[in-house]
Formats: C-alpha cells, sequence, structure tokens
C-alpha cells in the first residue's frame, strides 16, 4: 500500500507552492491552511445514482471550505475514465475520489497522479486486488452482506427452488463483481442447493441495453423463476420488462435500486422489493475522509478513525476501507419515505 512517505515525497504543494510557507506542508496532500481540492470521477454521465452521491460528498467539502468538482465520462468502459484522471492530475487536484470501472486498467494513471503527490480515494467499487494502488476506499456496506441479502431475499421469494439470473452493470464492473463473487459463496450453502444461477447478462449500466438483455433473458430461459439486479440501472430496466411482459408472477426480480426509480414497480406489485444505502451519506463520509487524509489528520492505515462530520466516527479497516452505512431495503410500506 502507500506509504507515508510516498505521499510526502511525491507533494506536489511542497513544490513551489507559495503558500507552504506560510503553515509548512504536512505529510499529506496538502500544506497546512490551503484549500483541498477535491474532484469526483463517477463511472459514467446520465445515472441518478450519482447524483445524492454527489449532493453528499459537496455538503462535507463545503463543511471544511473545500473545493469540489465532479467529472464523469460518458461511458462506464474499463478504460472511459483515464482521459479524465490525466487531465484533473494536470489541473492540479489534491484528492482524486473515483468510481473505478476497472480493477486494474486505470493503475497506470492512478499511480502516476499518486506520484505527483495526488491522494487517491476510491469510492463505491474500488480496485479489487490492486488495493495498494490508491490511499483509502469507501463502501456503501459490507459487500458480503449485499451477496449474501440478494441470494436471501430471492430465495425466500421462489420457495428456494428454481433457476435465476443476474443482469448486472458491466464486465469489469468492480463492485457488481465483488457482490456476485459473494452471491457465488453464498450460494454454496446446501439451503440453496435448488437454486440455479443460469445465466449473468450485462447491461453496462445503460437503459436500453439493460432492457434489452433482460428481455433476452425472459425468452432465452421460459421458466426463470428470478432474476437478480445488483445496479440501479439494471433493475429499474428490468422492473419495466417484467412489468410490460406480465411476468411478476412469475419472475420474481430483486436487487439494488433507487427508490425513486423503482416506487411505482414496488407500489403496483412488479417488485417485491428492492434494497440500497444511502448515496447521499456515502459521498459524505467520503469528503469528510478526502479532507482528513489530505491534511493529515488522518492516516490511511488499518485502526485509524475519524469524525464524518453529523454522522459521526468511521473507522479505516482492512484494505483501508471505510464502511460508510448500512444497507436499506425498500417495501410497498416504506418506499415513500425516501427522497432519493
Ligand atoms: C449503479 C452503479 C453503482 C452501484 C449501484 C447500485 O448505479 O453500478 O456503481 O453502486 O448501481
Amino acid at each position: 500500500m502507500l506509504t507515508v512517505s510516498m505521499l510526502a515525497t511525491g507533494c506536489k504543494r511542497e513544490e513551489g507552492d507559495e503558500s507552504s510557507a506560510t503553515g509548512g506542508a504536512t505529510s499529506r496532500g496538502v500544506a497546512d491552511g490551503k484549500t483541498v481540492r477535491i474532484v469526483y470521477i463517477p463511472k459514467n454521465a446520465g445515472n441518478p445514482y450519482f447524483a445524492p452521491f454527489i449532493a453528499g460528498m459537496k455538503k462535507a467539502a463545503d463543511e471544511y471550505g473545500a473545493e469540489f468538482a465532479d467529472v464523469a465520462p460518458a461511458t462506464a468502459d474499463a478504460t472511459s475514465q483515464i482521459p479524465v484522471i490525466k487531465d484533473q492530475v494536470q489541473l492540479g487536484v489534491d484528492v482524486l475520489v473515483i468510481s473505478p470501472n476497472s480493477p486494474d486498467a486505470l493503475v497506470p494513471a492512478l499511480d502516476e497522479a499518486r506520484g505527483k503527490g495526488v491522494l487517491v480515494i476510491t469510492a463505491d467499487s474500488d480496485l479489487t486486488g490492486s488495493e495498494d494502488h490508491r490511499d483509502a476506499a469507501v463502501f456503501p456496506v459490507d459487500p458480503k452482506d449485499v451477496g449474501f441479502s440478494q441470494i436471501e431475499t430471492l430465495g425466500k421469494l421462489i420457495d428456494y427452488k428454481g433457476k435465476f439470473a443476474i443482469l448486472s452493470a458491466t464486465t469489469d464492473a468492480p463492485n457488481q463483481n465483488l457482490w456476485i463473487g459473494h452471491m457465488k459463496e453464498a450460494l454454496k450453502d446446501p439451503k440453496y442447493a435448488g437454486m440455479q444461477l443460469v445465466d449473468i447478462v450485462y447491461g453496462d449500466d445503460q437503459p436500453q441495453k439493460s432492457t434489452t438483455e433482460a428481455e433476452a433473458l425472459l425468452t432465452k430461459h421460459p421458466d426463470l423463476r428470478g432474476l437478480i439486479a445488483p445496479t440501479s440501472v439494471g433493475i429499474a430496466a428490468a422492473a419495466a420488462v417484467v412489468e410490460n411482459a406480465k411476468k411478476a408472477d412469475q419472475v420474481k426480480l430483486v436487487g439494488l435500486g433507487l427508490p425513486s426509480e423503482l416506487r411505482r414497480y414496488v407500489l403496483n406489485g412488479t417488485l417485491p422489493g428492492a434494497a440500497l444505502w444511502s448515496p447521499y451519506d456515502m459521498g459524505y463520509v467520503t469528503s469528510h475522509l478526502a479532507v482528513q487524509l489530505a491534511q493529515g489528520k488522518v492516516k490511511a492505515q488499518p485502526g485509524a478513525t475519524f469524525t464524518a462530520g453529523t454522522l459521526g466516527e468511521r473507522e479505516v479497516g482492512a484494505k483501508n476501507v471505510v464502511i460508510a452505512g448500512k444497507p436499506l431495503v425498500f417495501t410497498k410500506e416504506n418506499i415513500d419515505d425516501f427522497k432519493f
């Protein structure tokens, strides 16, 4: 993992930054008293999931007087974020927060950024297996809980029997792949022996492709009993497909989605329910971590703790992962309580 000394030697604010004379540079991203500049790079533009996340990031950045900007690539392809990273490094950002579209394709660009003193925090998705190439990560909730609860939720709905498929985001999406890995792990429990995962398809977090893939699944597997869509774009598309096909009784759809996009389907019974977390809170925790890391007030190492404003204390865990919050489950009864 990145060490403090590496950051100190790479700290661009120490080189020729006139303000470093006033307070002395910290061993982290910025000199004392300097405004922290944060940029966030979501997976892709046009995905409403990232709006509350960005709002939470901005709120916490404002609490410190930090500068905040967000720049998204057009698509969630594995390499689409590379030019955005390079541009932002050139513009002189202090902290780069990114929801990576690949666990490894961005590593050279992120290494280069860190070599120039930029702190790199992944949020929402991570550099799974290449964690040494970022400083810390913020996960919305425990990824194991996501995988295991999706299988259990579907299992209960189909009496733990029958074929099911997964409609995911992109083939490389680190967060979906991590959750799917935990789903496969969960399926090893004899309790789920009657459930067969027959297909995994990818809608690329694009509404149209997600729709086409969901339709194709229903055609290809006429006896499908369940569909798990661990992506907010995918589940919204799949809900419309199941509704149009009038298959809500046969195909139980579960997954992760925004209450604002799913309300209608939950209320009309197409969707038994859905889960997520608060993207706003995850963004809020992320900017608190970003600023405090940049100012050297918290160290990127397991066991470190920091205060995430009004949300209270959070801990840096193994592999420098911070868990921002807890899962939320939306049902007919409570979905109107959620405004995102
Ligand atoms: C989509 C994205 C995002 C994921 C949510 C659940 O919006 O893939 O990364 O966290 O779904």
